[in-house]
């Protein structure tokens, strides 16, 4: 119960009744919070003044909306593996923040979103600045919380804590209504959690499945790693590498799982899926054994489900037994963290007899149908922009974050990810404006690392403001925007699927025939707006670069500049993201041209 600062004087006992504000923040401070991404207002006040008194121990940085602070705690989220920490305060600012929430969601991106909310005497009167926020949020979290007695605090956190970070990893949000962060009280952090719903029996694959997943391998001809987030979330990339080391079995990796195993190794089959490689399709398609490590069968890997790996044996091992079936029935479905199953199966595995026949088969897979681009084109095409990033940064341990379309896929094909916890995008929602707040918050986790936001026009556009973030809050980011002038992705869609008829994808003014799909190309001086300018605005460095001789130089300038720079690479908009499986098809429906 709430016990008011009159009655704690004349108990004069130690230790100090401290407001549900302090006690918020304490909390966060205890569970080894060292920066958080808030926007203040009224009913988050009484918040932000707590944060000012642990301002030794906690580093708030101010967004300039609420949606970037979001993507900015997931990308420091994403980037260390702990827990991003975001705030709003009530009614506007906490929908800002719904995008990020429900998105952390789908990527499993361990998250806490805490929002100030209307005092609790007019809760549910449409007081002003009132959103039901977890209402609004319920289905988009794994767990979310209404506080509505102090007492309930520093419980409500540490509880918060646990679920974000144990079984499959999300959000939580705790919303904290204005007289409940002002109220007094004194806290017991220890207090026990009150979880009667959450059992988390220990997840973790048993004697006879390893037993079992291994004598699977050993019978294998051609066996293939189907590598997702999960193996990154679970910190197994070495226990991964071991175990290709060991058995020598081909690894794809799914969006979310690049860099989980090394993308130039040549065990690498780089992406499968709609815009994944040739090879990791064919890989999946005729493969007899699907080794399926932390993934979810998600359509834009799967394509027509029924025709997915049908030749395949499928051990699913995931975390999160809801996921086991859900998709895909698996013939050995394994519940168990990942690392703790790799680390288990590297005791006892063996290597498959002879995959001599298998390599072959993909090396020549590999060699007919390499990610490829026209060498030979005049001006910059995308795919050679992120080809030069990748050679020009690779030994720099780099954190590359994207926006969502094209672009996107184009550096998840073109850039080598060597690393976990270096490629950050926004998958399952697929949510444009995530590259430059993600690469805000990753460059707060890892202030001496390159950290380098490969973006779309109309994605950055969504979250420009953010570049006030990167420059006041000392946190020099680069922006290299593949700039078509077009939200080229549905373009892509548009040329392939729609009589190439365009319908509001183009990002000029609307009277230059572009708009309609009549225009010639753009030429430098028509290209809109002039990111460079609005960069500089910003009080951001910058360069156009259109032409592909002085491309080179122009990444090495960006690289080497100290401070916030945006590099507007101007590309063409008539290049497809390619290969390609229409949506709900098969490997046999693959188009390569
Ligand atoms: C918030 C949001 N709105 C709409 C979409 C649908 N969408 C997917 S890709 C895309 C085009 C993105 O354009 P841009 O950022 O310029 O990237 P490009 O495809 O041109 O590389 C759109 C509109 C989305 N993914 N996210
Ligand atoms: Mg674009």
């Amino acid at each position: 119960m709430a016990t008011t600062a009159k009655n704690d004087k004349t108990r004069d006992t130690k230790p100090q009744a401290i407001s549900g504000a302090d006690i918020v923040v304490q909390s966060l401070v205890n569970h080894g919070v060292d920066t958080v991404f808030a926007f203040p207002g009224g009913a988050s006040i009484p918040l932000h003044q707590a944060l000012t008194r642990f301002r030794d121990r906690v580093r708030v940085i101010l967004p300039r909306q609420e949606q970037g602070g979001g993507f900015a705690a997931q990308g420091y989220a994403r980037t260390t593996g702990k827990v991003g920490v975001c705030m709003a305060t009530s009614g506007p600012g906490a929908t800002n923040l719904v995008t990020s929430i429900a998105d952390a969601k789908l990527d499993s991106i361990p998250m806490i979103a805490i929002t100030g909310q209307v005092g609790t005497a007019v809760i549910g009167t449409d007081a002003f600045q009132e959103t039901p926020i977890v209402e609004v949020c319920r289905s988009v979290t794994k767990h979310h919380y209404l506080v509505t007695s102090v007492g309930d605090v520093a419980r409500v956190v540490r509880e918060a804590f646990h679920v974000a970070t144990t079984g499959r990893q999300g959000p939580v949000l705790i919303d904290v209504p204005k007289d409940v962060q002002q109220a007094l009280t004194v806290p017991d952090y220890d207090v026990p959690m009150e979880l009667p719903g959450y059992h988390l029996e220990e997840r973790r694959a048993g004697a006879a499945e390893i037993a079992q997943m291994a004598a699977m391998i050993r019978k294998a001809r051609r066996p293939v790693i189907y590598a997702g987030g999960g193996v990154i979330a679970a910190d197994a990339s070495e226990e991964l590498a071991e175990l290709v080391r060991q058995t020598r079995i081909p690894v794809a990796m799914t969006l979310m799982g690049l860099g989980a195993f090394p993308g130039d190794d040549p065990l690498s089959l780089d992406m499968p899926g709609m815009h994944g490689s040739v090879y990791a399709n064919y890989a999946l398609d005729e493969a007899d054994l699907l080794l399926a490590l932390g993934v979810r069968f998600d359509d834009r890997v799967t394509g027509k489900v029924s025709e997915f790996a049908k030749r395949s044996r499928i051990v699913h091992v995931d975390i999160d037994p809801s996921e086991i079936n859900k998709i895909k029935p698996a013939h050995l479905p394994i519940v168990s963290d990942v690392r703790y199953a790799l680390l288990e199966l590297n005791k006892v595995v063996q290597p498959p007899d002879d995959l001599t026949e298998w390599h072959q088969q993909i090396a020549a897979w590999k060699k007919a149908d390499p990610f490829g681009y026209d060498g030979q084109f005049q001006g910059i095409l995308p795919q050679h922009a992120i080809s030069e990033l990748y050679r020009l940064t690779k030994d720099r341990d780099a954190i590359i974050t994207t926006g969502v379309g094209q672009h996107q896929m184009w550096t998840a094909q073109h850039y080598k990810f060597r690393r976990p916890r270096t490629h950050i995008c926004s998958s399952g929602l697929g949510t444009m404006g995530f590259g430059l707040p993600a690469a805000i918050g990753a460059k707060a986790a890892w202030p001496d690392r390159l950290v380098i936001d490969v973006d779309g026009d109309g994605s950055l556009l969504m979250n420009i403001q953010e570049m006030a973030t990167a420059y006041c809050e000392k946190l020099p980011v680069k922006v290299m925007i593949l700039n078509n002038m077009h939200l080229g992705m549905v373009v892509q869609w548009e040329d392939r699927f729609h009589a190439a008829n365009r319908a509001h994808t183009y990002l000029g003014p609307i009277d230059h025939p572009e708009a309609i799909g009549l225009g010639n190309g753009i030429t430098p001086e028509e290209r809109y707006p002039d990111f460079v300018a609005v960069a500089a605005g910003f009080s951001w460095s910058g360069r156009h670069v259109s032409e592909k001789s002085e491309l080179t130089e122009a990444i090495q300038e960006m690289i080497d500049s100290p401070g916030p720079y945006l590099l507007d690479v101007q590309i063409p908009y008539q290049e497809h993201v390619l290969p390609m499986i229409p949506s709900g098809m098969t490997v046999r429906e693959l188009i390569k041209k």
